[in-house]
């Protein structure tokens, strides 16, 4: 089958995985440059004053800073109708509350939009993913205060204005469900939350998460008036979650897991309001979110305009667990015997995907657009230099084939950008290895390497995919 024209097709990255250049053009630190490599088993540290000796792997990373023209022409070569990049905060204010924006950064994502045009390719624009400027931490202990979102406002205002022409399509917080998550690091990634405790965690993190979607909800109205065609999005890491078994106390806790995993951001940010069982929750954890005369007006006024997400895998939710532990590195839990799992323990779910679809536009009816998918994988450069990345087309390949059924089922998809398109920093364990690119980077877990890019087989496949629109997936 073939996507409506027009169907979005490309790939996403983030500044703090790929683009390098941490401390020059007037660059802040990020809360993401104080974060440590790690690996499938060891832990990311978190480190407030950098230490020597010790290797940041965002602080280069791929440098896209200084090959943009260079990935971009691959890009286009693939025929991407549009790229899914975030604007690093803390290039363009430092410290996050300067008064003044940076020239040199804002002229740098000037650059970065033009190349893509030259190609007809449309920016997608994640304005805040997995950092925040690393001053905001230590002033105000980041998103935990509510001080944070005036100057994530300012900084909208800024970008929006200077881009209005550029840009389109903008999505205000990467996975913004990650706050709660369970993962240690989730916090500091998703809310620049350094000081927190075991205590106080929920009522913190629940805080900051509120926090956001007051300035979420401000940026889309804001962003809106400063120019009425923007396209303003929310972004969930979805986690299609299945009742272990058929006793009724499976299924509510899968139902629970969905409601307050999933669904509990985007209920707020495409319907303008804290859905009921949130409230429950809340009581039952004695967890008292501060909130302003107004802010149930401003989550009402800045719904989303599409529903984006990430789907990586599913995950199975049981009272009485005698499964298999699976050997995620990020969310583990019950082993799902019916599906296989990736190098690093994901589970990888397909049909997941087809279900997740149906379930989402099921409940809002607005366009969905997934915006990162992928296999995060070890590939070898064989001895005449190419690299046979097979089990990713294969990855890829069965979740197009199940987006395409979806898409017959009712669901209005507009896009799809495949994650981490040219390898980059994982997020989770800031490993090279973990590597998901159509095009390789020669970078590894240390560092070492020429930083030179090679096409991947996959490379070739995906430029036949979206050469045909999404029928050929041969
Ligand atoms: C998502 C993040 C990305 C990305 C991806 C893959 O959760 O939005 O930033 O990194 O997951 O995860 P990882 O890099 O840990 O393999």
């Amino acid at each position: 089958m073939k996507m409506k024209d027009g169907f979005l097709w490309g790939g996403a990255t983030a500044a703090n995985q790929f683009e390098g250049g941490w401390n020059v053009g007037g660059k802040g630190p990020s809360t993401a440059d104080m974060m440590t490599g790690g690996t499938h088993t060891i832990p990311r540290r978190i480190t407030p004053v950098l230490e020597e000796g010790t290797y940041y792997p965002s602080h280069e990373a791929i440098d896209f800073y200084g090959h943009y023209k260079e990935d971009i022409k691959l890009f286009a070569k693939m025929g991407f109708k549009t790229f899914r990049m975030s604007i690093a905060w803390s290039r363009i204010f430092p410290n996050g509350d300067d008064l003044q924006p940076n020239e040199e950064g804002l002229k740098f994502y000037d650059e970065v939009f033009d190349e893509l045009l030259k190609y007809n390719i449309e920016p997608l624009v994640t304005i805040s993913h997995y950092e925040t400027p690393f001053a905001l931490s230590q002033k105000y202990n980041g998103w935990a205060s509510r001080k944070v979102i005036d100057f994530y406002v300012n900084y909208c205002k800024t970008i929006f204005n200077r881009y209005k022409d550029k840009v389109k399509y903008w999505l205000t917080f990467n996975e913004i469900n990650c706050l709660l998550f369970p993962f240690e690091a989730g916090a500091f990634l998703g809310g620049g939350i350094l000081d927190i405790n075991e205590e106080n965690k929920d009522q913190l993190k629940f805080q900051a998460l509120h926090h956001q979607f007051v300035a979420s909800a401000k940026a889309v109205k804001i962003g809106h008036e400063i120019n009425p065609n923007f396209k303003i999005g929310c972004m969930i890491a979805y986690l299609c979650t299945y009742p272990h078994t058929c006793n009724p106390d499976d299924i509510l806790l899968a139902q629970n897991r969905d409601q307050i995993g999933n669904m509990l951001c985007s209920d707020v940010q495409v319907r303008g309001y804290y859905p009921s069982y949130a409230k429950r929750y809340l009581e039952d954890r004695n967890i008292q979110l501060k909130a302003e005369a107004d802010d149930e007006k401003i989550l009402k006024e800045g719904t989303v305009d599409f529903y984006s997400f990430s789907y990586y895998m599913s995950l199975v939710a049981g009272v009485n667990s005698k499964g298999t532990e699976s050997s995620g590195n990020l969310m583990g839990g019950i082993k799902n015997p019916y599906i296989e799992e990736s190098d690093w323990g994901w589970a990888i779910d397909p049909k997941g995907l087809r279900w997740s679809l149906n379930h989402i536009y099921d409940r809002y009816q607005i366009p969905l657009m997934v915006v990162e998918n992928g296999l995060g994988a070890v590939d070898t450069i064989k001895d005449d230099g190419t690299i046979d990345d097979n089990y990713r087309i294969d990855y890829l390949r069965k979740h197009i084939e199940q987006m395409e059924e979806a898409v017959k089922d009712g669901v209005e998809l507009m896009g799809y950008t495949m994650w981490g398109c040219i390898d980059l920093v994982s997020a989770s364990t800031g490993e090279m290895k973990k590597r998901y690119g159509f095009i390789y980077v020669d970078k590894d877990n240390d560092g070492n390497g020429t930083l030179n890019r090679i096409p991947k087989n996959s490379f070739y496949w995906y430029k036949k995919v979206i050469e045909t629109n999404g029928e050929n997936l041969d």
